[in-house]
């Protein structure tokens, strides 16, 4: 049967409170999660990824997971691995011990942030865009736990049969800021839309997708989000006049602008806490 009630970590977020207002749509139940309180939500749960008992405790009865919690920039090697690594091995633990069988895991294109983009000189649509099997190519410590992320839902699917699609997400806010978005934004509808098709597919063990609406200057292959049921119906493009206008568009010769990843190559945005 489809998953109905769903834990989501995280959702105190940028994405998670986008979430918390589009899955219920849906059909889904949620149950809040996350180290930050949430304001009008008494049932939240505010806990650490390090706390394990309430991690049990958090999983308990629920169909599935969407896991979003954790540090999204780059930050020391020791916060990333309290809460990214350590932190998501204790989610998968808990999951084991309470029979979840379906997690959905927020990976990011910092996973493979130093493969070069394509260039516009890449016809769309072909194989030119990067695929999933491209090898990972952490641009940050923070890439670098979302490699382990997946590697460990792999683990966890071939040891525990717990199935898991890791979302390479690209960006997914609001409103796109930057020329990059017109290529890597996920809108939250479309966000919700994968959310959804991630979970409720069938026979997924652990696959690996792209996070992204169907935008015109794509990068990646979005064929096996696709395959999950994914339809995506928005295109950044609407935003690319006005952004090209202000920004002009990406220069290779500039570095910041040369790899899936962006600035974090060079200069990554830094967890501020
Ligand atoms: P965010 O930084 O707004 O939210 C992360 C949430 O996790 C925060 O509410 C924070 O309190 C919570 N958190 C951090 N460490 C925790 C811990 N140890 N225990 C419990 N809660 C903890 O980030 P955002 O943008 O909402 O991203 C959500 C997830 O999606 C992250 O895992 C991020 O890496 C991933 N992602 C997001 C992208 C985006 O465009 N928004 C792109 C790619 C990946
Ligand atoms: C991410 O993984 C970050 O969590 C998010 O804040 C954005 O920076 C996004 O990637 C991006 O690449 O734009």
């Amino acid at each position: 049967p489809a998953p109905r009630t769903l834990l989501l970590t995280g959702a105190a977020g940028g994405l998670g409170t986008l979430m918390r207002g589009l899955l219920p749509a849906y059909g889904y139940e949620l149950r809040l999660f996350d180290m930050t309180p949430i304001e009008g939500e008494p049932g939240a749960i505010t806990a650490d990824l390090a706390d394990r008992d309430a991690l049990r405790e958090a999983v308990r009865g629920v169909d599935a997971i969407v896991h979003l919690a954790g540090i999204s920039l780059e930050a020391s090697f020791e916060k990333i691995l309290r809460a990214n690594i350590e932190g998501t091995y204790n989610l998968y633990e808990a999951a084991r011990a309470e029979g979840v069988r379906r997690v959905v895991f927020a990976s990011s294109n910092h996973a493979v942030g130093f493969t070069p983009r394509p260039r516009e000189d890449t016809p769309v649509g072909t194989a030119g865009l990067i695929p999933v099997d491209t090898p990972h190519r952490p641009d940050t410590y923070y890439g670098l736990s979302k490699c382990f992320g997946e590697d460990l839902a792999q683990l966890y699917w071939d040891q525990h049969g717990i199935e898991t699609v890791s979302v390479r997400i690209g960006s997914c806010f609001m409103e796109p800021t930057t020329v990059r978005m017109l290529s890597v934004r996920l809108s939250p509808g479309d966000g919700a839309r994968l959310f959804h098709a991630a979970l409720t597919a069938q026979d997924v063990g652990h696959t690996v997708v792209y996070g992204s609406s169907a935008n015109t200057r794509l990068w990646w292959d979005l064929s096996t989000a696709r395959a999950l049921g994914f339809e995506p119906q928005d295109d950044s493009e609407q935003f690319a006049e006005k952004l090209v206008a202000e920004q002009g568009e990406l220069d290779p010769a500039n570095r910041d602008h040369a790899y899936l990843g962006g600035q974090f190559v060079t200069n990554p945005p830094r967890w501020p806490h």
